[in-house]
């Protein structure tokens, strides 16, 4: 029988929303070189990283940049959420995660974060919950940012945990295809009609259910 060994969660959009707070970011970034950027755009940028997101409304707005203003700009923005992120505390924390991590626990699951955010420590010490994680993933140290697995994976190694044995949980298209590309069972929190590479979807963190997910988990090993 398929024993659950880790269940490893994306940070924005999974356990909290910061993607306000980089919207905000980028937007003043994109104002700055008259390049729009809307709720749109920013939804596309879910799950993507830092230097990859920078490098999406560039193209949009058609502009080439230095090295040195690149990195300028990168630094501007984050300078930007890290002031915004400033009053992140337990109460952004989403309905059913903790009750989550609790079912987690008790099932002797170990819990893993996979955030694409360099930023992402230091959110999840905001929201209070850092000594619930066995083992957090470094964004900064993996080659290949999300859809590529590299992450899901370092953190399974992390873990100590076969990646076949790990249930990721992710609310992005591309976090979704770095799961798969794991080998993990994907767990979605969203839309099931955008979250078609998920191979189960909750519409909310909420009413993410252990039984049905490892039901499901065990019945796709079959
Ligand atoms: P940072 P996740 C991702 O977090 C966000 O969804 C994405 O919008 C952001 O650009 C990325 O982190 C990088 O964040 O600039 O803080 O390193 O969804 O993978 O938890
Ligand atoms: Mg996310």
């Amino acid at each position: 029988m398929m024993i659950t060994s880790a269940v490893i969660f994306d940070l924005d959009g999974v356990l909290t929303d910061t993607a306000e707070f980089h919207f905000i970011a980028w937007q003043a970034i994109a104002n700055k070189l008259d390049i729009t950027f809307d709720r749109e755009d920013n939804e596309k940028l879910k799950g993507v990283d830092r230097e990859n997101s920078l490098k999406y409304i560039l193209a949009k707005g058609n502009l080439v940049v230095s090295t040195t203003e690149f990195e300028l700009l990168l630094k501007e923005k984050n300078d930007q959420y890290l002031t915004l992120i400033d009053e992140v505390n337990p109460s952004h924390l989403f309905d059913g995660v903790l009750n989550c991590f609790t079912v987690l626990k008790k099932s002797n699951v170990k819990i893993g974060l996979a955030s694409a955010s360099k930023n992402a420590s230091l959110v999840i010490t905001k929201l209070g919950i850092e000594h619930l994680f066995d083992f957090i993933g470094d964004a900064a140290s993996v080659a290949n940012s999300k859809p590529a697995p590299d992450i899901f994976l370092s953190v399974a190694h992390g873990l100590k945990v076969s990646p076949k044995n790990c249930i990721g949980v992710e609310d992005a298209v591309a976090g979704v295809s770095a799961i798969k590309s794991a080998n993990m069972f994907a767990v979605g929190i969203g839309d099931s009609k955008v979250l078609t590479q998920a191979d189960l979807v909750f519409p909310s963190m909420s009413e993410f259910d252990f039984k049905r997910v490892e039901t499901a988990f065990l019945l796709s090993a079959t």
